[in-house]
């Protein structure tokens, strides 16, 4: 038994080597395809309940997104995991993830259908807080997602307060670094601030999502996107580096100050001085939705009339964070190289002996 941040006990998860097809019937029924694998729907067969099932090939890769997923199950923004099989599929090991079924279908999608009945500033508000007390989970238990965007934000049916829940943790790292500091053969009094690791960065990239989610939800297009529809361009890619957006007339007229300065925290270029998440769960934006105007939005009509440009939107987000994670990987190797530097280390020590 381990123990997540909150003190719970953590039962550690049992990977069940019995045929899936003894509990469950494995439709043909495609809910999702993800890049590592596709997403079926099955039935439970004593209850005839629904689940959906994640299937990927047996690797280490697989093994961590089951690992990192079971850890964040028990918040209820993120999809739970009932149970994971290690199955032979055609001959091949696979790892089936068994996940509750959630068929309220995607954040935007709901939005987008709604018709006449204009989406307001306050329901914007609530649906970030569902997202940052995901997001808030995961960091408290040393877990960066990585993959925080559209199509891993899903509702589930039950109205009328449907749940929207995270998925996907196939790009989930754990932020702990497993340094010298994991087991210390000193006391880490005074220990500078590059040698606890460059952790600060994986959890800054969800941040930024929640920005780029939060401007999306409050007038219906992205902050940033490539001229001609095309994937990722360079630049876009510079107008992402420079913090280039901006709030235009009309959609974003009537939006509070509040929001669009939070918004501005969010997408801050500089990874380090982007908001946490703690921060974001204590704006009053957040926290005081009860106070947040219900001004009507564009955004239902904007994804509306703009549908047919929504795969470019979900595919120039994907390309951005695959960047960023890259990205964030590079800084992580300079602060490093920096840190253990024994040029810089003798230049140190010899600035401390000065007078
Ligand atoms: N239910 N990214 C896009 C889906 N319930 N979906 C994706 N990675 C995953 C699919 C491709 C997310 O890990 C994904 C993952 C897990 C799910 C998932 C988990 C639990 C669902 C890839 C549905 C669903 C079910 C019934 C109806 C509807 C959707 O997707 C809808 F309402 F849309 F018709």
């Amino acid at each position: 038994m381990l123990s997540n941040a909150q003190n719970h006990p953590m039962p550690s998860l049992q990977i069940k080597k019995n045929a899936i097809t003894d509990e469950y019937k494995v439709t043909s029924q495609v809910l999702g395809l993800g890049i590592n694998g596709k997403v079926l729907e099955i039935i439970q067969k004593s209850t005839g309940d629904k689940y959906a099932l994640k299937m990927l090939k047996d690797c280490a890769k697989a093994h961590r997104e089951v690992e990192l997923h079971w850890r964040a199950s028990p918040c209820a923004n993120i999809v739970r995991i009932i149970d994971v099989y290690e199955n032979l599929y055609q001959g091949k090991k696979c790892l089936l993830i068994v996940m509750e079924c959630m068929d309220g279908g995607e954040l935007f999608s709901r939005i987008q259908d709604r018709g006449d009945q204009a989406f307001t500033e306050r329901e914007a508000s609530d649906i970030m807080k569902s997202i940052g007390e995901a997001i808030q989970f995961l960091h408290a238990i040393n877990i960066a997602h990585r993959d925080v965007k559209p199509e891993n934000l899903l509702f589930s049916s039950k109205r009328p307060n449907a749940l929207l829940k995270l998925t996907d943790f196939g790009f989930a790292k754990e932020t702990t670094s497993h340094n010298s500091l994991a087991t210390p053969c000193f006391t880490p009094y005074y220990v500078a601030p590059e040698v606890l690791g460059p952790e600060k960065y994986d959890k800054s990239c969800d941040m930024w999502s929640l920005g780029v989610i939060m401007y999306i939800l409050l007038c219906g297009y992205p902050p940033f996107y490539s001229n001609h529809g095309l994937a990722i361009s360079p630049g876009m890619k510079r107008r992402i580096r420079m913090g280039q957006y901006e709030f235009p007339y009309p959609e974003w007229s009537e939006v509070s100050e509040e929001a669009q300065q939070l918004i501005r925290t969010l997408l801050k270029t500089e990874p380090t001085k982007r908001m946490t998440i703690t921060e974001f769960m204590n704006h009053p934006w957040i926290n005081k939705s009860m106070k947040v105007p219900q001004t009507p939005l564009h955004t239902s009509r904007v994804l509306m009339e703009e549908k047919d440009a929504w795969e470019d939107v979900k595919e120039e987000m994907t390309s951005a964070l695959a960047t960023m994670r890259v990205d964030y990987e590079q800084i992580k190797i300079k602060t490093i190289k920096d840190s253990t530097n024994p040029l810089l280390t003798k230049r140190r020590k010899k600035a401390m002996q000065e007078p």
